[in-house]
């Protein structure tokens, strides 16, 4: 594909949907400014559409309403558009904090106990997914390829089938597709797979989503003919391919820099040159949080040597405050926080160091090359790119990346440490052995991993989810075409 984005002829552009703008702004003393927003989406796509340009399409928050319908971004040095969705408050907290996050996030991480199946969520999830549709088709012009992203614009792919017959659509799931007797639960199960089928194209990070949603597809759509072998669904007269891509990151922004080593040295001097475990998350509970603390104060129990010699330090970055799931969820990890450093404590070292806000990237690297663990134990992932970056921020072997096998990242990454985070026994003996390591081994082992994270970048798996748009009977021809690839210089940087 990255040889046929070479070829094309003519400049064809992007258009890429997600419920999430890639970036906030704020009013400082020198004007407008913009940041990223944070999560695993933006981190991976955000990176893209700076080098290869083209327009994104995202719903407008309150705080951004006096700003103009579409922006050049990102302000500082902009690179490619932002066209915004307006919608009223209402229906973004139907829409999003209720459908979306209270209705489909716990359904799909296999909490179907969590879930609210409230008809006035989903009558203003089908009107946003309406919404969005119609921005899609004014913002692209024909040829335009056009990726919708993740779990919230579910039904936009068919509802684009009707305003943009001619369109070539792709569906990026980010979250993991649970099983079929999970979704099965879904009152609207049909309805979804149809918006689904609607693309030309539906990936997923790894085969065990694939497989379930071809089995949910088989199982609940009637009319819908699945070939597993192919991962190919013809339904309506249309066929739709369906493909497991392991999302990757952008490799080159976790290499260290002078200044991430300069910060580094310094973190360390201030953890007085105690061993260092990490934990990253936005604050979710499907992130495995509470368990990873459980399993650290097990640790010091097991292991009193450590005493002392350990620091843990949990970063978590405030997620979705205003559902009352995650307000439970930040109050029961401040809860065992306290209970653990209230029980090991001393006089001059304290060990867990919890951070409950948002790091610049440029302070959270730092925290990468400090750590000689990372803990990534959620309880299901997607994907989970923390332990890529902890990986690609590694390039001298020293860390040890213990990981959750039920992260579609446990897929990619096997010579992680594996492990249940749901066993806390477990999880206390790997920590152990991690800290133990010999360096031999880490710099085997990270090398290994290394080797795969860098391979199957970000822009790898721009290109092979695109390639989706290109099979049988597309022209690869009409692919977009990074900037600059068109005057024929090359499609990227790497
Ligand atoms: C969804 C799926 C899938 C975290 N803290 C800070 C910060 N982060 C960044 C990390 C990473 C991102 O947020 C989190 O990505 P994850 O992949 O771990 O998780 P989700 O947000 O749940 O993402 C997931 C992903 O989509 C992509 O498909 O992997 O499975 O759930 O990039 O670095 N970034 C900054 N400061 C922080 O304090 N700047």
């Amino acid at each position: 594909m990255r040889a046929a984005v070479g070829r094309a002829q003519g400049r064809r552009g992007l258009i890429v949907a997600s419920f999430r703008s890639p970036y906030n702004f704020r009013l400082t003393a020198g004007g407008w400014v913009s940041e990223r927003t944070v999560g695993g989406l933006v981190s991976a796509l955000e990176p893209v559409l700076k080098q290869w340009g083209g327009t994104w399409v995202a719903v407008r928050s309150s705080e951004h309403a006096d700003l103009p319908a579409h922006l050049d971004v990102p302000l500082e040095q902009p690179s490619f558009r932002l066209v915004w969705v307006g919608l009223k408050e209402r229906e973004v907290s139907h829409f999003y904090h209720g459908f979306s996050n209270r209705v489909l996030w716990p359904l799909c991480h296999d909490f179907w106990e969590r879930c609210h199946f409230r008809q006035d969520y989903w009558r203003d999830y089908l009107g946003a997914n309406a919404r969005m549709a119609q921005s899609l088709g004014k913002a692209s012009a024909p040829g335009d390829w056009i990726w919708v992203h993740d779990y919230h614009l579910a039904l936009v792919p068919h509802m684009l089938r009707k305003l943009l017959p001619k369109s070539r659509v792709a569906l990026f799931w980010h979250i993991p597709f649970p099983p079929a007797e999970i979704f099965g639960l879904l009152p609207w199960r049909r309805h979804l797979l149809r918006g689904l089928l609607g693309a030309d194209g539906v990936a997923f990070h790894v085969p065990l989503w694939k497989n379930h949603f071809l089995e949910t597809v088989s199982r609940y759509l009637p009319g819908a003919e699945v070939d597993p072998d192919a991962g190919r669904v013809l339904y309506e007269g249309r066929q739709t391919w369906v493909e497991a891509i392991p999302i990757g990151i952008d490799v080159q922004s976790y290499q260290p820099t002078a200044e991430h080593v300069r910060r580094s040295l310094q973190l360390r001097r201030g953890l007085r040159k105690r061993q260092v475990i990490l934990g990253v998350d936005r604050l979710d509970y499907t992130k495995g949080i509470v368990q990873r603390l459980e399993a650290f104060g097990r640790f010091l129990q097991l292991y009193p040597e450590f005493k002392r010699r350990v620091v843990f330090v949990q970063i978590a970055v405030p997620s979705r405050t205003r559902v009352p799931e995650y307000v439970e969820m930040t109050r029961s990890i401040e809860g065992t926080v306290g209970r653990i450093n209230g029980q090991f404590t001393t006089e001059d070292w304290v060990p867990i160091r919890y951070i409950y806000r948002s790091l610049p990237t440029s302070e959270l690297i730092p925290y990468y090359l400090v750590a000689d663990v990372a803990l990534v134990s959620p309880l299901r992932d997607g994907m989970n790119l923390v332990a890529k970056e902890y990986v690609a921020a590694n390039a001298e072997g020293k860390g040890v990346l213990i990981l959750s096998e039920f992260a579609g990242a446990a897929q990619d990454l096997k010579e992680a440490l594996l492990v249940n985070p749901l066993n806390v026994e477990e999880v206390a003996h790997t920590l152990g052995l991690a800290l133990r390591m010999k360096l031999a081994e880490k710099a085997e082992r990270m090398a290994r991993l290394r080797e795969r994270v860098l391979r199957r970048d970000v822009f790898w798996w721009v290109e092979q989810n695109l390639g989706l748009l290109s099979r049988e009977g597309r022209s690869a021809a009409s692919a977009p075409v990074p900037r600059g690839a068109a005057d024929g210089s090359p499609s990227r940087g790497a």
